[in-house]
C-alpha cells in the first residue's frame, strides 16, 4: 500500500530562492530510508509494549453543522463539530476505521503523537490517500498521556469541520482537579464566504497579480483599503492589517466571519457550569487554519501545567497564546458567577467564547466582554519550563539541520529553503541520533511549525512541544532524539502555507 517500497535519492540543492541560504540538503549521495511500514518501524511500535485495543469509527461526510445561528454545509467526522473526541489510557491502542465518504480523498493525522509511522496519515508518504468511497484502518499504540487532535493531511481539508481531540490519559494522573473540559477554537468560513479551496485559490491568483518580493508588511504591492483589518470585496479571503505584536506583525493571510470554541460562534456559546470552588482542567486546543487565539478566563488567573500535551512546571498566567496545532492545559478555581472564556482572534476583528457558570442568577457578560486578562500578563515559551521528567538529557547534537523559513505574502511562495514541498527530497538522519532542527525564519510571517511524531525540546529552555511559533527575523533552535523511525514531516501548521509548499520530509535511514 505504500508508495516508498523503493529507494530515494536525494537530490543536491535544486533551488536557492532569494538568496536564501540553502543549507538543509548538502549530500548528493544516494540514502535509502526506513519504510513507513517497515521492520524498524513494526520493532518500534512493539517496544511501546500495545496495551488493549479500543475500537474507533470515524465517518468522514458531508454534512450540515449548525454553528449557534448560522448553519454551514460542511465536512465533518460524524454528526457533531468538533468530531466525538476519542479518549484512551496511556499505552492503549487506537484502532479507528476512517469510512470516507467525502467527495475526494483524505486522509487523518494524529497530531502530536509519537505513533508508528505508518499510521501518520501522510498521503503519498505514509500511505495512500484513501479514495472517495473507500475506509483505511490506522492503528497504533498512545504512548504518551495529554492533549492531542486529529484532521486530514490532505489539501486545505483541516479548515473544513474535520478535527476533533484525542485525549490520552494519565492511569497515575498527577494533577488533582474535579472536572476537565475540553476547549477546541477554531476560525471558520466554509459555507459562509466560501470554501478552504476558495481561499487557497484566491490567495495564490492574488499572487498572480502582484509583483515584486513583498513590501515592509510581507503584503508586496498590494493597496491598504482600509486601517483595519478586513477583507475587501474584490478578495473576500483576503485578511488586509491584521497584525499583532504577540506574531511580530502580520498575524494572517485569511479573513474569517466566525470564530468558534467548540463548533459555535460567540454568540450562541457552549456554557460550562459547576460549583464555585471546583477546580477544572482546561485542555485548550487550536484547530484553526490561519488564526492565533488570546486566551483568556474573565475573573481567573490560569495555572499552565502541559504544553503540547507534555508537562511543564505550573505556572500562572492571566492568558495565553496559541498558534495552530498547539494545545495547553491549564488548571483553575472557579469563583461565584459567570464569566467569559474569551479565545481573541489574535490581530484579527472578532473573537470567540464559551461561558463558565457557577451561579445561576448571576449575570450573563456581554457578548463581545474583553476580559482584562486579555491584556495582562501572558506567559510564553521563555516563561515555561519542562517538568523534569520530560526534560531531553543534557546532550551535543549529533546533527543540526537549518530550516530556512522562506516565502512573501506577495507571491504566496511559502516554502522551506527556498523550495516548494517535493515529496522524493528526504532530509537524512539516523537512528539514535540527537537532532538539532534551526528554524530560520526569513520571512516577514510567523510560522508555527510543526515536527511530526516527535516531540522535541526548545533549546533555550527544554520546553518540550510539537508545535513552535517562529516568529518573523527569529531563530527557533529545538532538540529531538531520533527515537521514532520513518518519514515523518516538518511543516508550517498554517494550512495555506503548508499547502503553498512549506513542507518538507526527515527520514531515517535504513
Ligand atoms: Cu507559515
Amino acid at each position: 500500500m505504500t508508495s516508498i517500497d523503493r529507494r530515494f535519492f536525494l537530490r543536491a540543492g535544486v533551488a536557492a530562492v532569494g538568496g536564501a541560504v540553502l543549507s538543509a540538503c548538502s549530500t548528493s549521495e544516494s540514502t535509502t530510508f526506513v519504510q513507513p511500514g517497515g521492520a524498524q518501524v513494526r520493532a518500534a511500535e512493539a517496544a511501546r509494549r500495545p496495551g488493549s485495543v479500543r475500537e474507533f469509527r470515524l465517518l468522514a461526510h458531508e454534512g450540515r453543522a449548525d454553528l449557534g445561528g448560522p448553519t454551514v454545509r460542511t465536512w465533518l467526522y460524524g454528526d457533531r463539530l468538533p468530531g466525538q473526541v476519542i479518549r484512551v489510557a496511556n499505552g492503549e491502542v487506537v484502532r479507528a476505521r476512517l469510512v470516507n465518504r467525502l467527495p475526494k480523498e483524505t486522509t487523518v493525522h494524529w497530531h502530536g503523537l509519537a505513533l508508528r509511522n505508518d499510521a501518520d496519515g501522510v498521503p503519498g508518504v505514509t500511505q495512500q490517500p484513501v479514495p472517495s468511497g473507500g475506509e483505511h484502518l490506522y492503528e497504533f499504540t498512545a504512548a504518551h498521556p495529554g492533549t492531542y487532535w486529529f484532521h486530514p493531511h490532505h489539501g486545505t481539508q483541516l479548515d473544513c469541520g474535520l478535527y476533533a481531540p484525542l485525549i490520552v490519559e494519565d492511569p497515575a494522573e498527577p494533577l488533582g482537579y474535579d472536572e476537565e473540559w475540553v476547549v477546541v477554537l477554531d476560525d471558520w468560513m466554509d459555507g459562509v464566504t466560501g470554501t478552504p479551496d476558495d481561499v487557497l485559490a484566491e490567495l495564490t491568483a492574488m499572487a498572480g497579480m502582484t509583483t515584486g518580493g513583498g513590501g515592509h508588511d510581507g503584503h508586496g504591492g498590494m493597496a491598504m483599503p482600509t486601517p483595519t483589518p478586513t477583507a475587501s470585496a474584490k478578495w473576500p479571503h483576503m485578511m488586509m492589517n491584521a497584525e499583532s505584536d504577540l506574531l511580530g506583525g502580520d498575524a494572517g493571510d485569511v479573513y474569517y466571519p466566525h470564530f468558534l470554541i467548540n463548533g459555535r460562534v460567540a454568540a450562541a456559546p457552549e456554557t460550562f457550569t459547576a460549583k464555585p470552588g471546583v477546580r477544572v482542567r482546561i485542555r485548550l486546543i487550536n484547530a484553526g487554519g490561519d488564526t492565533a487565539f488570546r486566551v483568556a478566563l474573565g475573573g481567573h488567573r490560569l495555572t499552565v501545567t502541559h504544553a503540547d500535551g507534555f508537562p511543564v512546571e505550573p505556572v500562572e498566567t492571566d492568558a495565553l497564546l496559541l498558534g495552530m496545532g498547539e494545545r495547553y492545559d491549564v488548571l483553575v478555581t472557579l469563583k461565584d458567577g459567570a464569566f467569559p472564556l474569551v479565545a481573541l482572534a489574535e490581530g484579527k476583528r472578532g473573537l470567540a467564547r464559551a461561558l463558565v457558570r457557577t451561579a445561576k442568577s448571576a449575570r450573563t457578560p456581554q457578548a463581545d466582554a474583553r476580559p482584562d486578562e486579555l491584556n495582562s500578563r501572558i506567559v510564553g515559551y521563555d516563561q515555561l519550563k519542562p517538568a523534569q521528567d520530560v526534560r531531553l538529557p543534557q546532550r551535543a547534537a549529533d546533527r543540526t539541520i537549518t530550516l530556512n523559513l522562506t516565502g512573501t505574502m506577495a507571491k504566496y511562495d511559502w516554502a522551506i529553503n527556498g523550495r516548494k514541498y517535493d515529496p522524493k527530497i528526504i532530509e537524512p538522519i539516523r537512528s539514535g541520533e540527537r537532532v538539532r532542527l534551526s528554524f530560520v525564519n526569513q520571512s516577514l510571517m510567523w510560522h508555527p511549525m510543526h515536527l511530526h511524531g516527535h516531540t522535541f525540546a526548545l533549546a533555550r529552555t527544554g520546553l518540550r512541544k510539537d508545535t513552535a511559533i517562529v516568529l518573523p527575523g527569529a531563530t527557533l533552535d529545538v532538540d529531538f532524539d531520533a527515537d521514532n523511525p520513518g518519514l515523518w514531516m516538518i511543516h508550517c501548521h498554517n494550512v495555506y502555507h503548508a499547502e503553498a509548499g512549506m513542507m518538507s520530509l526527515l527520514g531515517y535511514q535504513a
